[in-house]
């Protein structure tokens, strides 16, 4: 049954379990400030039906989760609007983390600086075998701002997550997994299939039991989490006012290697 349907969103419910998916294909389903948005909306509105026990995000098409904050819409702000995008972004995660029930990534097929924080915000991450991680703000000028600084090093260890952010590396689901990003892996044709077993799994279990263990685990990290957010965002201001930032993107959008000056 369809619960709602914006233009960059579609959301769903069946039985127990709710569906987010970010509906902007033509774009790799890249996060703009209207996804952003709609998240912080939309998920407030799930959680008032008290049968929902989980929730699964994933990304329209085959090709991509989501390949990242949209670098067309993020090119043009100035001062004022990126801090407003950075808030809204940050807002969107944490309205994920903070959810009463758990959310699970079913990552189909990119799933890229913001669309890996978006994933990392997650409890469970299942990974189509065809999926592709990676945190390549490096090539941009930038780095994660969406809380990827943070949550790669509480899932994957400081070491991976040094590998990851600072040589934008992109790897595979199966390597992935290997990490410890991705929690369970599907064949692509079931990888839908996978996250709802998963989550009907979820659902069935003792619901204030399912919340309480929710909120212990996320508990233990809050504090380095919230003082390590700041420093992201301080940073991420900071760089978005440097020359490479404005020649990372200029490059991408204009489809040529980035020249950067260190400026
Ligand atoms: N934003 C906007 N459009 C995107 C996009 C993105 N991230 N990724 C892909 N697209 C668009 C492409 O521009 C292209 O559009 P048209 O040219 O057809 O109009 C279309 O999607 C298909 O993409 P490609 O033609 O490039 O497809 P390919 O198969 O050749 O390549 C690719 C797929 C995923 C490898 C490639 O598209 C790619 O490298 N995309 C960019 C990936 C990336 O760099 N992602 C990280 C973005 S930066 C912060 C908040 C968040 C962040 C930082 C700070 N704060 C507010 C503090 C996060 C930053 C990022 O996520």
């Amino acid at each position: 049954m369809a619960i709602m349907e914006e233009e960059c969103l579609k959301v769903s419910s069946e039985g127990l379990v709710a569906e987010i998916v970010v509906n902007r294909p033509k774009s790799l389903n890249a996060l703009n400030a209207d996804v952003l948005q709609s998240i912080n909306l939309t998920i407030p509105k799930i959680l008032k039906n008290e049968q929902i026990r989980a929730i699964i995000i994933r990304g329209e098409g085959e090709k991509a989760f989501v390949a990242g904050a949209d670098i067309h819409s993020m090119s043009q702000l100035g001062p004022r609007a990126i801090a407003d995008y950075v808030e809204l972004g940050q807002r969107a995660m944490r309205c994920i983390e903070a959810a009463r029930v758990p959310v699970i990534a079913a990552v189909n097929g990119y799933a890229l600086g913001g669309g890996m924080e978006l994933a990392l915000a997650c409890d469970i991450i299942i990974a189509s075998k065809a999926a592709k991680f990676g945190q390549p703000e490096v090539n941009l000028g930038i780095i994660p701002g969406f809380g990827g600084t943070q949550r790669l090093i509480q899932r994957c260890g400081l070491g991976a997550a040094r590998r990851l952010i600072l040589s934008g590396e992109i790897i595979s689901a199966e390597e992935a997994s290997h990490i410890g990003l991705v929690d369970k892996l599907a064949e692509p044709a079931d990888l839908i299939t996978v996250a709802q077993q998963f989550a009907q799994t979820i659902a069935a279990k003792a619901p204030l039991a399912v919340r309480g263990a929710k909120d212990v685990l996320r508990a233990s990290q809050e504090q380095s989490l919230l003082s390590g957010l700041r420093l992201e965002v301080e940073k991420f201001l900071e760089l978005f006012g440097s020359v490479d930032r404005e020649e990372g993107m200029n490059a991408f959008m204009q489809k040529r290697e980035a020249k950067f000056v260190g400026k």
